[in-house]
């Protein structure tokens, strides 16, 4: 397989594969003009690499006599384009054939495959946008709720990374202080080490530990969260999650051991996403595949952000109950006393007193929906305790920013005991340095290629 340079001209298709009203064809590079005008039969007399920027034209795509699709063309010329280099998009029909077929003429006149998410690589390494708006964009395609978008959307408009960009600016600014202290020990700036660039460290150390305080929220928000539903069989686990769900996804029986596989979905909780799973109910397995089903489900359990036990409201507690309250005891849990329609017979002192004072309950009753909403609260309540995030403020969504401000803002500390200790200007500029590089790592000023094919590998081809 050939590498690809920014010097050839890249290709896919930008939709996803299957039926649908359009399919997008998209090349960018050098000679997306003249190779789109090889395959392109313009109704008018000229062709692509006469029609002007964000223009866009009617006509054919031929293979020689062969017309493969009738096709809407749109020329965006460099540098006003997604990738700052000359990009042409292809409407075709959305039908995978023409489209395979459009994408292979294209590739035997001169067009390189793309990789996953060279688009944006390339807008990237031609300085249209920084790293982190580059991120930001699979962030957008990939948004599980309003509010996740909105803090992907601040992120490619570029307010994390003009933060970010900040800061290094005001920390290469008092690098170079240091530098010349080094350099030039007798210009009496010593004094300016000891003193102004102490409570300048201070002061970015502090922004870094303002940003680095969204982060928790800020990644939920993007990553979402794993939140199980368990509990003993026939106790309602199934109608709970499609009354969440507000639809019949789970099937639900009066036989207990009707949830026999895990059944998982997305839930929009105010904003919240949550992935969530329904399993089959805890208890002695009666056939093999009930054994299977009780095993992924204790695996589900282990892994869980979030476990949601649910007990019947109905009935006293069993032993079963208890030793499920067990196995979940350390686990961020929320306890759901379903059926809460029919006569009360569970005793909910018994329950507190085997979870705690900290233990959370919620009583609902997923046959008359009573009960659902405060559910919705609880388990919003339960992930974000505390402070109510706002979306709209600039959050750190990435563990891999997150991880990179730990960096810089540990480096800084460490440059401020340094100056504390006396410590030589040298060693304090070192740390400075790894600080510098930890945040040019997040908008892209010093970056590694492994880093870099991480980030897009994560892409979609054609984005
Ligand atoms: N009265 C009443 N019945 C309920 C309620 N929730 C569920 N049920 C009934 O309880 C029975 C079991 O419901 P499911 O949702 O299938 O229970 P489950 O926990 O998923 O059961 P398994 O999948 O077998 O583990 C069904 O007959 C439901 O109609 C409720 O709030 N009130
Ligand atoms: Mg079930």
């Amino acid at each position: 397989m050939r590498n690809i340079g920014i010097d050839d001209t890249i290709v896919a298709i930008s939709t996803p594969v299957g039926e649908g009203g359009i399919g997008i064809v998209r090349l960018s590079g050098p000679d997306a003009l003249v190779i789109a005008g090889k395959v392109f039969r313009p109704k008018g007399p000229v062709g692509p690499a006469q029609f002007p920027t964000y223009t866009t034209h009617y006509g054919h795509i031929c293979d020689n006599d062969e017309v493969i699709d009738e096709v809407i063309l749109t020329v965006m010329r460099a540098p006003k384009s997604y990738t700052k280099e000359d990009v042409v998009e292809i409407n075709c029909h959305g039908g995978l054939v023409a489209l395979k077929k459009v994408l292979a003429l294209l590739l035997q006149e001169g067009a390189c495959m793309a990789e996953p998410g060279e688009f944006t690589k390339r807008a990237f390494l031609n300085g249209r946008i920084d790293l982190a708006q580059a991120e930001a964009v699979l962030d957008v395609i990939k948004a599980k709720t309003d509010a996740s978008l909105r803090v992907a959307v601040n992120q490619l408009e570029g307010r994390l990374s003009s933060e970010v960009a900040g800061l290094w600016d005001r920390l290469i600014s008092l690098q170079g202080h240091i530098e010349a202290s080094v350099d030039f020990p007798e210009d009496d700036c010593e004094i300016l080490v000891t003193a102004e660039i102490e409570i300048k460290l201070k002061e970015i150390t502090g922004e870094i530990d303002r940003l680095l305080s969204t982060a928790e929220d800020g990644i939920i928000l993007r990553d979402g969260l794993l939140a199980v539903i368990c509990g003993k069989p026939n106790v309602g686990k199934s109608s709970i999650m499609n009354r969440l769900l507000r639809q019949d996804r789970s099937i639900v029986t009066d036989l207990p051991g009707t949830t026999r596989d895990v059944i998982e979905e997305y839930l929009n909780v105010d904003g919240l996403p949550l992935r969530i799973a329904d399993t089959a109910g805890l208890a002695e397995a009666r056939d093999l595949i009930e054994e299977e089903g009780i095993r992924r489900s204790h695996i589900y359990t282990r892994r869980a952000d979030l476990v949601l036990l649910v007990l019947d409201g109905s009935a006293d507690i069993t032993p079963e109950d208890e030793s499920i309250m067990g196995l979940v005891k350390k686990r961020p849990s929320l306890i759901v006393i379903n059926k809460r329609d029919l006569p009360k017979k569970l005793k909910i002192e018994k329950i507190n007193q085997i979870i705690g004072k900290n233990g959370s309950l919620c009583e609902v009753s997923a046959q008359t929906g009573e009960g659902i909403e405060g559910l919705r609260r609880a388990i919003r309540e339960k992930v974000w305790s505390g402070e109510v995030v706002s979306s709209d403020n600039i959050m750190v969504d990435n563990i891999r920013h997150q991880n990179c401000l730990k960096i810089a803002r540990d480096r800084l500390i460490s440059a401020v005991s340094s100056i504390k200790g006396g410590v030589s200007p040298e060693l304090i500029a070192a740390d400075i340095k790894s600080g510098l590089d930890s945040l040019g790592e997040i908008i892209g000023r010093k970056v590694t290629d492994e880093v870099l094919d991480n980030i897009f590998s994560n892409f979609c081809i054609g984005k």
